[in-house]
């Protein structure tokens, strides 16, 4: 069934929303109270979705534990590897209703949604398809006291059900990010995600239906956070394992949901990252790569600069170069191929961004560009949009440059030296990811060891290997996931010790 107008999209014709509901144990189900979901491109209600209350949520996580008591638990990594190709296939099948999906939701463009976020959650079941059907584990042998050995060897099982906590700005690739991995180790998922963004997960579970995803292996429940499905589903005790992204706070709030039953997280939280601009860099490199890395997504990537310190003797000339390319930046509808800029996803969140534009000014920041609201004398004035702003004059200890704004917005201020650069990335009490523009190869590596955060980037932002470890330090996160890392928490690993005399 069709849950959406891919004409919505663009909130050029609204038909009235379309019902998104939950999903447990393989059927759609629709008990519960309705939300709206509001376009951030007009402000128009675009989609109706099913808030699951308690009683949903408990149906759901026993959907997920008695599919592992089925022929998914005893399924082999090479059988699930086959499950998740299939999964990756339906995908790309659906791909433009996907694309439709992620628009509609979020106001995005469709040529992000077509370049990045739709093939990325495919991307994610492809490559742990991999991951896990080639991945080692450990084997020891052991000298007894007697003399004799032994041979140690561990075996990955799932932890069982997992319950999947996912935030609205890149909402497939960071739901699949998580589900892909989870489904590969052999666990059932009870999905919550965001109340923003409900349409591309509630397509995913018509996804798993059709890729023949045995019934209750993968979950679905729409709703909020506190009272409500996001609560219900971290403080269930039938759930063995959190993975959450989103704001650091929450990420609070879901540990200590968590205490109770000692239950394992992986978070992925939020971030204040920094880039550094060295005199030596290709400027035009670092330009172009700061604009994107200040400006995708309408800035709402957790890994986004928020900050970026440059070299004195090419701060004046980076600075205006980035502002002159930041006021370029295309307005357009989310349909239209050459749309840059997007809506923030809510007129809330939209107060937010606008709020620190305003304390930006009190704290006496210079707007190189931006600072205010778009006016385009049509239904998008109904929308959530900012102008992308370029700030100057602030030290380190202004609210603006300490704490995470999520929008398109960045702050640049001078160093003269690298220890100074360093400092100046370092001083804040989050830790995700760090992009530094740099011909020094020495300084490169340096960089790479000196800097606070789970991820640092050279001359590229947001080049993504799926292998590689993903996360973020200090208040940016718990764990690792990617790779193998995402294979050792959605496994347990379990040592069988053989004495062979
Ligand atoms: P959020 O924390 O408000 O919400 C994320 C999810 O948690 C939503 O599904 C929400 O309904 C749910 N939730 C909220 N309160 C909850 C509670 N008490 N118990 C259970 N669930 C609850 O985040 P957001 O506004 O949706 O997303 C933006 C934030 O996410 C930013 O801080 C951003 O940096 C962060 N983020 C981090 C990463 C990363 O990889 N580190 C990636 C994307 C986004
Ligand atoms: O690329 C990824 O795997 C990932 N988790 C990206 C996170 C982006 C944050 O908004």
């Amino acid at each position: 069934m069709t849950l959406w107008d891919p004409r919505l999209m663009a909130g050029r014709a609204p038909g009235g929303p379309g019902l998104l509901r939950n999903f447990v144990g393989g059927e759609f189900v629709d008990t519960g109270t309705r939300f709206v979901k509001r376009s951030p491109v007009t402000g128009e209600p675009v989609f109706e979705a099913v808030e699951a209350g308690r009683a949903t949520v408990d149906d759901a996580v026993a959907a997920a534990r008695t599919a592992l008591r089925g022929p998914w638990g005893r399924a082999g990594e090479r059988e699930r590897a086959e499950v998740l190709r299939r999964i990756a296939d339906e995908l790309e099948r659906r791909f433009d209703d996907l694309v439709a999906a992620e628009v509609a939701d979020t106001g995005k463009s469709i040529s992000q949604a077509r370049t990045l976020d739709i093939p990325r959650g495919a991307a994610n079941f492809r490559a742990f398809a991999e991951i896990v059907a080639t991945a080692p584990t450990e084997s020891f042998t052991t000298v007894t006291p007697t003399g004799g050995r032994a041979l140690n060897y561990a075996v990955r099982k799932p932890v069982g059900v997992v319950a999947v906590v996912v935030p609205w700005n890149l909402p497939l690739l960071l739901l699949t990010w998580k589900v892909a991995p989870a489904l590969a180790c052999g666990n059932a998922v009870v999905v919550k995600p965001s109340e923003e963004t409900p349409a591309s997960a509630t397509l995913l579970a018509e996804v798993m239906a059709a890729a023949g995803v045995p019934d209750g292996v993968f979950n679905l429940v729409h709703g909020f956070g506190p009272g409500s499905a996001g609560e219900f589903l971290t403080r269930h005790p039938g759930v063995d394992a959190i993975t959450f992204t989103g704001e650091s706070a929450t990420g609070g709030a879901i540990m200590r949901a968590a205490a109770d039953g000692v239950k394992a997280v992986s978070f992925e939280l939020g971030g204040k990252n920094a880039g550094l601009v060295f005199a030596d860099a290709d400027l035009d490199a670092a330009v172009a790569g700061s604009v994107r890395s200040s400006f995708t997504n309408g800035g709402q990537v957790c890994l986004c600069t928020e900050r970026i310190y440059v070299q004195r003797p090419v701060f004046e000339e980076f600075t205006a170069r980035l502002a002159e390319r930041a006021a370029e930046l295309a307005y357009g509808w989310p349909a239209d191929e050459a749309t840059v800029n997007m809506p923030l996803i809510s007129h809330g969140h939209r107060d937010k961004v606008l709020g620190y534009y305003d304390l930006a000014r009190d704290e006496g920041a210079r707007f190189l560009t931006g600072g205010g609201v778009p006016r385009f004398d049509d239904a998008r004035d109904g929308g959530a949009y900012v102008q992308p702003t370029v700030l100057t004059g602030l030290g380190p200890d202004a609210r603006t440059n300490r704490e995470e704004i999520f929008g398109p917005v960045v702050h640049v201020a001078p160093f003269d030296d690298e220890d100074e650069a360093y400092t100046l990335a370092n001083g804040t009490e989050y830790g995700l990811a760090a992009t530094v523009w740099t011909r020094d190869v020495g300084r490169a590596h340096r960089a790479g060891a000196r800097l606070d955060a789970g991820i640092v980037w050279v001359n590229t932002w947001f080049l993504r290997d799926l292998r590689t470890p993903f996360g973020g330090v200090k208040a940016s996160g718990i764990g690792r996931e990617g790779g193998v890392h995402s294979l050792d928490f959605y496994s347990e690993l379990t040592n069988v010790c053989v004495e062979m005399s």
